[in-house]
This record gives structure tokens, sequence and C-alpha cells, in this order.
């Protein structure tokens, strides 16, 4: 079958971009080109030149796999975005110009970034890529740290490239980058600001303070459920376009994405394609980050546990149903300071309807990745409102004592790790052949991923223990219920 390409795409039966691609230059360098990106802020832009024009093309760098640059270099940056929802729709996205892989070309990425035509850097690193200890500064001991601090100018991590990029703007008098991270962290702007100058001012004490005074860091919060590609999704592509596209991304059609208002004057009208700039992110990325991906992640240990699949099959259970529809409008919500103007009951129950999606199949197997990088932003928040309350939240600790067990099961089945930051510390992790109860006892000492005050607790750490054995014993359904109805 023909592939997609800047020669093919007028035989395309999608979408097309509405703006002169040929004419656009590359205004725009992004880390991590994956399928979130692509479904999400690459189609801002994309809108964003349609409505409003500007060189915007964007530079998709992948730091170490070739994958996504030999998936779309011979489909000249193109690729299908499909929409998966009541009425199912193909469009091609024109924004990306180019991808690379960083190992195989370094020189062309930093001159990309410092290059006068680029002012935006925006990145999906994922919660690792920031090498972010439990205390909030930069993980020195990180080995992708080390390496780039010892050799500056030959960068490899995210942190190192942003770092030795700011330097040679510097160094040459090119104008300061905006840094947007658009990963699920909260404050991730200002996170990366930490990382970023913290990394600057072990090598170069004047180029931190350059970074500080002068490069913005906005923070954002995105939303939009994006399922890794599978062979399905290349295969419907295909057929309903007429190309063969090798790197196509699907997505459920809502897509939120809310920028804090700290951003240059030149820079696209992603007003214009529907993102939200204000002051107030804040609300807005704890909003999103406990309740929609909270409810991801304590649907998908509860769900695997239970030997669910997908999150529509999580949500169908009607005791996963009935635990997250108690979880999140008895103890989350409480916690949550709303962004004005929003109903959380109501943005709950959209999120719901969100998961039935029944067009849509993601994996809870996806989202379990990382656990240690998503619990701490999404229900340990949750968790230490309550203690400074005086009360224990119930749900919310069987949720931590599920991921742990999760941990637990998988590991002594001798599944493969899939959490990067604790393989990095396995020296720290319990043995897996510990009972449910001393595992979760000795889990609940890793000081980098359990802050200590929760750890110390002694009401939440009987709450988790008790649940951890309770899961192990009954079963997380019959654990579950009577945690629902004690
Ligand atoms: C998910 C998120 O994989 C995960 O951890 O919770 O990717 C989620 O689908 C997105 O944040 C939705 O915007």
């Amino acid at each position: 079958m023909t592939r997609l390409s800047n020669q093919t795409l007028s035989t395309a039966k999608a979408a097309k971009p509405q703006y002169d691609r040929a004419a656009v230059k590359v205004g725009i360098v992004h880390l991590g080109p994956g399928a979130f990106h692509r479904a999400h802020q690459a189609v801002y832009t994309d809108d964003a030149m349609a409505v409003s024009g500007g060189d915007w093309g964007i530079c998709g760098v992948s730091l170490n796999s070739r994958g996504m640059a030999e998936a779309l270099s011979p489909q000249d940056g193109l690729y299908t975005l499909t929409l998966r929802d009541k009425s199912p729709s193909n469009r091609i996205i024109g924004s990306v110009k180019e991808v690379v892989c960083a190992k195989d070309d370094p020189d062309y990425v930093l001159a990309k970034l410092s290059h006068p035509d680029v002012s935006i850097v925006t990145m999906t690193i994922t919660e690792k890529g920031y090498a972010l200890l439990g205390n909030g500064h930069l993980d020195v001991d990180n080995a992708g740290i080390a390496k780039d601090v010892e050799s500056p100018r030959n960068p490899s991590s995210a942190i190192g490239y942003l770092v030795e990029a700011c330097r040679l703007r510097r160094a040459a008098a090119v104008p300061p980058l905006t840094l947007i991270s658009c990963d699920n962290l909260p404050s991730n702007g200002d996170k990366l600001k930490t990382v970023v100058t913290e990394f600057a001012a072990l090598i170069d004490g004047p180029l931190a303070d350059y970074i500080t005074g002068h490069v913005r860091f906005p923070n954002t919060m995105v939303d939009s459920i994006t399922p890794a590609t599978d062979d399905g999704v290349i295969e419907a592509v295909s057929v309903a376009t007429g190309l063969h596209d090798a790197a196509p991304v699907q997505r459920e059609a809502f897509s939120q994405w809310v920028i804090e208002d700290n951003l240059p004057e030149h820079r696209p009208d992603w007003e214009a394609a529907g993102a939200t700039v204000t002051s107030d992110v804040h609300s807005f990325e704890m909003t999103k980050l406990r309740i929609l991906n909270g409810a991801h992640s304590t649907l998908t240990y509860l769900g695997l546990l239970a030997g669910e699949v997908s999150v529509e099959d999580a949500i169908s259970n009607p005791t996963l149903r009935d635990f997250v529809d108690a979880l999140i409008p008895s103890e989350t919500i409480p916690t949550i300071e709303a962004p004005k103007g929003l109903s959380l009951s109501g943005y709950w129950s959209q999120i719901i309807a969100r998961f039935e999606n029944p067009n849509i199949v993601h994996l809870l197997e996806q989202i379990s990745h990382d656990g240690s990088q998503k619990i701490p932003a999404r229900i340990f928040p949750v968790i230490e409102h309550h203690m400074n309350t005086g009360h224990v939240a119930t749900r919310a600790c069987f949720v931590v004592a599920a991921w742990i067990e999760f941990n637990r099961q998988r590991r002594a089945a001798g599944n493969p790790p899939t959490d990067g930051y604790l393989t990095h510390n396995i020296t720290l992790l319990p043995s897996s052949e510990l009972d449910a109860a001393n595992y979760a006892d000795a889990f609940l000492k890793i000081e980098a991923v359990i802050p200590k005050k929760l750890a110390e607790h002694a009401d939440v750490r009987a709450s988790i223990i008790h649940a951890a054995k309770a899961i192990a014993d009954d079963g997380v359904i019959n654990a579950a219920q009577s945690i629902l109805n004690p």
C-alpha cells in the first residue's frame, strides 16, 4: 500500500493541514515525540498555524529510541490522528516537520536547540525524565544526570540537553528559550526550572543565574486519553485513509491544555486552537491529577489484581466502579481547590463517561508503569490532606496497598520490572518472598518514594498494611468491598 508522505498527502481520505506546510520553518523543538505529544500539543500547534499562521513547525527529538524517526522520516513527519469517539474521524497532522534520534546526531539536536528560529522547547519526557528526588531536588546520582554533569558539552539526558542549549544560546547572544513541560506532574514548570537550574549550578554558576533570570518555565496541565498505537490502529487507519501510516495516533475527542500565562509574546496562537492561558493553572492541574489520573491509577492496580485488562473493563466491574466512585467524591474531591466556576462532581461524572468510551481500548498495563513516579502526585496528597485534619483516608490507603501488592505479586511471579525508578533503587526494594504485610511494611520504608510523614503516621501505615494483607488473603474484590462497607 502507498505510504503517507508529502507526495501522497493529497490522495489521503482524511482532513489535511490547512496551511502552507512547505513554507513553515521549525520554531519548536519537542523532546519525546511519542503518541501523547503527537495527539495533543502537535495538534494544537497544527490548529494554531491553520488559524493564525506562524513558523511553528516542530522538530521532534527522541533521546534514545530510533523508532519514531524511522517511522516518520519516510513520511516527511506526517501522521494520522484518529479520533475514537461517537463519530470517529481521521486527520493528517502537519506540524511535525522532522523527527530525529539524539543518539544518532547530538550536534544536530544542539544546533536546532540553539537556532534563532527556535524559541520554544516543549517536552513529554514522562515523570522519570525529570530525575527528581522525593524531596523535590535534582537526583545528582541518577546515572544520566551524573554522566552529563561530568561531560556537559556532550549531553544525553533531557535536562543535560536543555542546560547545554541555554549555554550555547547565551554564548551566541541568541534570545532565551521558553521551556514547556507537558508531563503529568504538579507544578511541572516549577519542577523543570528546579532541575535545570540545579544542574546548571553544578557546572556553571553564571549560567544558572542566566537561566533563573531569563528562561521561562510556564506550568501546564495536559489532558487527552491517548492509548498506545497498536497494529489494529495502523490497520484501521490505512483502510480509512487509503495510505499506510507506520505511526498514527489514536485518542478520544476530548482534549484540554491549560498553560500558565508566562509565555513569550512571539508564540503559536494556541488559544485559537482551544488552549486556555491563565494565571490559575495550579487548580486545573490539581483537579486533573487527583481526579482523572488518581482514578486511572486506582482502576489500574485494583483492576490488574482483579484480572481486568482495560480501563473500560475496570469501570464496568461493579465493585471497582463502586470503589472509585466512592473514593473520588468522599476522599479526593474534598482535598481540591476547584478552578473558578468548575463543579468537581460534574467533572468527575464526565471522566467516568470518558473511561466508558467503548471505542478506545486503554490498557491498564500501560498506565501501571512507573507507579513510583505517579502515586506521589495522584494519591499521596489525598492521604496527607486527611492526615492534616486528623483522619485516615482508608480508600486512598487501599489504593496504595493495591499498588504495593501489585508490585510484590509481579515480582514474585518473575515478571520484568516496569518501574524504572524502583529498579534504579533496587537495593532498597524488599524481597518479594516476604508475605504481603511484611512486604508492605518494608516498602513503606523506601524514603525516596514514600514521604516520611506519611510512612511514619501509625494509623495510615496500619491501614495500608492491613489492606495489603486483606488483598493477598481475600482477593482484591472482597477486600475492596469490605473497605466500602466496613
Ligand atoms: C494515565 C495518563 O498512563 C497514565 O498514567 O493516567 O496517561 C492519562 O491517560 C492522561 O494523563 C490523560 O490526559
